[in-house]
């Protein structure tokens, strides 16, 4: 590269991902060719429209890749064409979950997602998010005692409020999610099923958490997270929804689609559709299990007990840390978490009582029960047994070494 100002930058990014430990549990690692795409070609081109209906001249390659984005994405998931279609040109989530909202509920009426504290996503109608000013949202949460979703108490609350919507899903929720409940609560009231499956979309295609195309009437899912894709967003939608919210991504809310993100999405779906992959999803499960028992075992207090998934919170302020404390200690020493709103939070998001560790990152790179033993000790060695630092440290770089970031 020759500006070398951005150059060094970037070479200090790889040292720092290479030599970290990232439990973040919303990032992970691509491959050499979903980089390829990313820089290719294809980031000269505008292509406002969708196959073979384009504003723009050039644009049969545009054309080309994005059927094959959409052919990959529906047989991902196992999706009949009769039933569904797929829309691979949101930019990212945010955007994403905007478009479906906007195409399908109209303006000022009720939403209901789960709570941040809960672990739900700002952009399922959180008053900071615009989803929270253009919709109003009903909050569902979680059991004080087992804090996973209370199904009885998000029924109530439907039947009170009435939301047009339901939304499942988020950003800090380790359990399996009951769909058909969802189902069947969304059809007491006549509203839509949008499921998010942002986080564990990964694990849906590796078999690994239950699918929920046979009861949600729209899903959306980012590629960067268990999928291991680029930053991007993709809304799947049952037929009778799939005009509307092509027409509210674009012209509604995006301009021209990133056709680079695009064909890196194709690349990522067809590698999350080697069987490689499905064993990936299977150890990135099984690491956050056996993290979080760990963990447990040390004394740490796991939120809900476990996981089910590729993540899971724990109660850091519990023992005395709080959320941003725990977070900067470990990432002293080469570990990178989130701190993290816990359920009924009294702290703020600046600051909150816990922090959420994720697996997807360092399955990648080849972690399985030995380092995930291996990372609990380094976690509570740092937040609470204060070792010595050096020590650590040379755990972190050992490990680090050890598993290189493959692409
Ligand atoms: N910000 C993402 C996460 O970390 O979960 C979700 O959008």
């Amino acid at each position: 590269m020759r500006d070398r100002d951005v150059y060094k930058i970037i070479s200090e990014e790889s040292k720092r991902q290479a030599n970290t430990l990232n439990l973040i549990a919303s990032e992970n690692y691509v491959s050499s060719d979903v980089l390829e795409a990313l820089g290719s070609v294809f980031t000269n081109k505008y292509a406002e429209g969708y196959p073979r209906a384009r504003y723009y001249a050039g644009g049969k390659n545009v054309d080309d890749i994005e059927e094959l984005a959409k052919s990959r994405a529906m047989k991902l998931f196992r999706l009949s064409k009769a039933k569904w279609s797929v829309n691979v040109q949101p930019y990212s989530g945010s955007p994403a979950n905007l478009a479906v909202l906007s195409a399908l509920i109209p303006i000022g009426e009720k939403i209901m997602g789960m709570s941040l504290d809960a672990g739900g996503h700002l952009t399922h109608g959180h008053k900071a998010s615009i989803t929270g000013k253009l919709w109003e949202q009903t909050r569902y949460g979680v059991d004080r005692i087992s804090e996973e979703i209370d199904y009885g108490e998000l029924l109530n609350r439907a039947l009170i409020e009435r939301p047009k919507c339901i939304i499942a899903g988020g950003s800090a929720y380790s359990r399996i999610i009951d769909f058909s409940r969802m189902r069947t609560i969304a059809d007491e009231i006549n509203a839509l099923l949008f499921i998010d499956m942002s986080h564990f979309a990964g694990l849906v295609a590796g078999g690994f958490y239950p699918s929920p195309f046979k009861y949600a009437d729209v899903v959306m899912t980012t590629t960067h997270k268990t999928l291991r894709g680029p930053r991007a967003g993709v809304i799947f939608s049952r037929k009778e929804f799939s005009a509307a919210i092509d027409r509210s991504v674009f012209p509604g809310i995006q301009g021209g689609p990133h056709i680079n993100q695009i064909a890196a999405i194709a690349v990522a779906l067809k590698e999350a559709a080697a069987p490689s992959f499905k064993s990936y999803a299977k150890h990135v499960v099984e690491n956050a299990k056996i993290l979080a028992n760990e963990l447990d075992a040390l004394g740490w207090k796991i939120i809900s007990g476990g996981t089910d998934t590729h993540l899971f919170l724990v109660d850091t302020m519990s023992r005395g840390i709080s959320g941003k404390t725990a977070s900067d200690l470990l990432e002293g020493v080469g570990v990178v978490v989130n701190k993290n709103m816990i359920p009924f939070d009294e702290r703020n998001p600046g600051d909150p009582s816990g922090i959420r560790i994720g697996t997807p990152a360092i399955t990648t790179r080849g972690m399985k029960e030995k380092e995930m033993k291996i990372i609990a000790g380094i976690i509570d060695k740092t937040l609470v047994k204060k070792s010595r630092r050096p020590e650590i440290e040379s755990q972190v770089k050992e490990l680090c070494g050890k598993f290189t970031m493959k692409n």
